[in-house]
């Protein structure tokens, strides 16, 4: 019965080589932009404020890893003139290298949002975030962009001012209209979040009325599972294996948080718990690892932006290699026999792993930069970035979009 520690060594290169030849994680153009928190925003003079610049970005952080060749998309900040823009970004495509990923409304910052979008009890209201979805959807379509993924925002501050249940209803008519509005290559991505910026109720408030939405919407939609976006201790990887037990995990937001949604680095402060989360998915059954979207949520105000996202790409690949190196044979013979110690020691064995080394060799084999913080500091691209962008960024006191 091996672990993964004593295994052989040319077996586990050869498991964590194929492992990360088919993980990719999608990076977020938001995550290259100034933002900040409720309290203030640190400008930086090397973020990005253009889509040309999200996408160069995203392209060198493409670059370095070799493992995330899409780029998350938020509508108006990205593609203000909606369908408009789309030759702009094909492109771009094509400068960096980098394919335009999920499509992401923005239902939570026009005024006429203040008491919800898809859950306002004002129908003109609903009407005018339906016709953003269908905008994104038709966006989708222009782009060949597989998913329209969606964070609901809305929700109520104080008990008795709403109707949770009529919202409930007006939620259910909106994602079946935006579902139906789809093609066979889209999906529908439905994401979950307790609270803020609703601090009494928030209309989607976890995986159950995420998974009951997405059932209603229609065949191609599904979950979503920001990993911010959970209470302390709650065990998100058995959440996960529901979501793969019933067909329905769509994909993933990855950061880390201490908190609450802190959208901190991939693995700063669990890593344990992405391993658990990788886990689960590479010991489910058939090709759900394919069918998964792996994406990263994160804009940090005091962290370098390009830094970040370097450091959240290298965690995901490294948290996934240690999880392909579980034997997943020897593991179920563990748990069915009950031998308790023997089955942790063998998964923890894989959690504990420095795999390091073997993914520095797959990045060899690769032809890519073999420490990827390393090579972006000696790349010289960040000061270069900054010297171009510097001057305009502190004068905008940095912007969204
Ligand atoms: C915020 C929200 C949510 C959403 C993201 C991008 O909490 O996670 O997915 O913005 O719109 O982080
Ligand atoms: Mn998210
Ligand atoms: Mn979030």
């Amino acid at each position: 019965m091996s672990t993964a520690a004593t295994g052989d060594p040319q077996e586990q290169q050869q498991r964590i080589s194929a492992a990360l030849d088919g993980f990719c994680i999608e990076v977020p153009s938001w995550g290259f932009a100034n933002t900040g928190t409720r309290f203030g925003k640190f400008v930086q003079a090397a973020a990005a404020t253009t889509i040309a610049e999200k996408f160069a970005d995203a392209g060198e952080v493409n670059r370095l890893t070799g493992g995330c060749p899409t780029v998350a998309l938020h509508v108006l900040w990205d593609m203000p003139n909606g369908t408009g823009d789309v030759e702009t970004i094909r492109t771009l495509e094509a400068a960096h290298g980098v394919k335009a990923g999920s499509i992401n409304p923005n239902l939570f910052q026009s005024q006429e949002y203040k008491f919800g979008s898809i859950a306002n009890p004002d129908a003109g209201v609903r009407k005018a975030a339906l016709d953003h979805l269908l905008e994104s959807v038709e966006i989708g379509k222009a782009l060949r962009s597989r998913d329209v993924s969606l964070w609901i925002a809305d929700g109520s501050n104080y008990p008795g001012t709403q109707s949770i249940r009529r919202r409930i209803e007006w939620m259910e008519e909106m994602l079946k209209a935006t579902h139906d509005a789809m093609d066979d290559s889209q999906r529908m991505l439905v994401e979950y979040k307790p609270f803020e910026p609703a601090f009494y109720h928030t209309d989607i408030a976890d995986w159950g009325m995420a998974l009951h939405l997405a059932r209603v919407a229609g065949p191609r939609a599904a979950v979503l599972v920001d990993t911010g976006h959970h209470y302390p201790g709650t065990n998100i990887e058995q959440i996960v294996a529901w979501l793969l037990h019933t067909g329905s995990l769509g994909g993933f937001h990855f950061n880390d948080r201490k908190y609450a949604d802190d959208d901190l680095t991939l693995g700063s402060i669990d890593p344990y718990q992405v391993f658990r989360i990788f886990h689960e998915i590479v010991s489910a059954p058939g090709d759900t690892v394919n069918n998964i979207a792996y994406m990263i949520d994160q804009s940090h105000n005091l962290k370098g932006k390009m830094e970040a996202m370097v450091q959240s790409v290298v965690t995901a690949q490294e948290l996934f290699a240690r999880a392909a190196l579980v034997d997943q044979e020897a593991l179920r013979t563990l748990q069915d026999e009950c031998r308790l110690v023997e089955a942790e020691e063998l998964f923890r064995d894989c959690f504990w792993t420095d795999v390091r080394p073997m993914v520095r060799e797959w990045r060899e084999e690769k032809g890519l930069p073999v420490d990827p913080l390393q090579e972006l500091r000696a790349s010289g691209y960040v000061e270069r970035i900054g010297r171009e962008r510097g001057a305009r960024n502190q004068s905008s006191g940095g912007s969204y979009a």
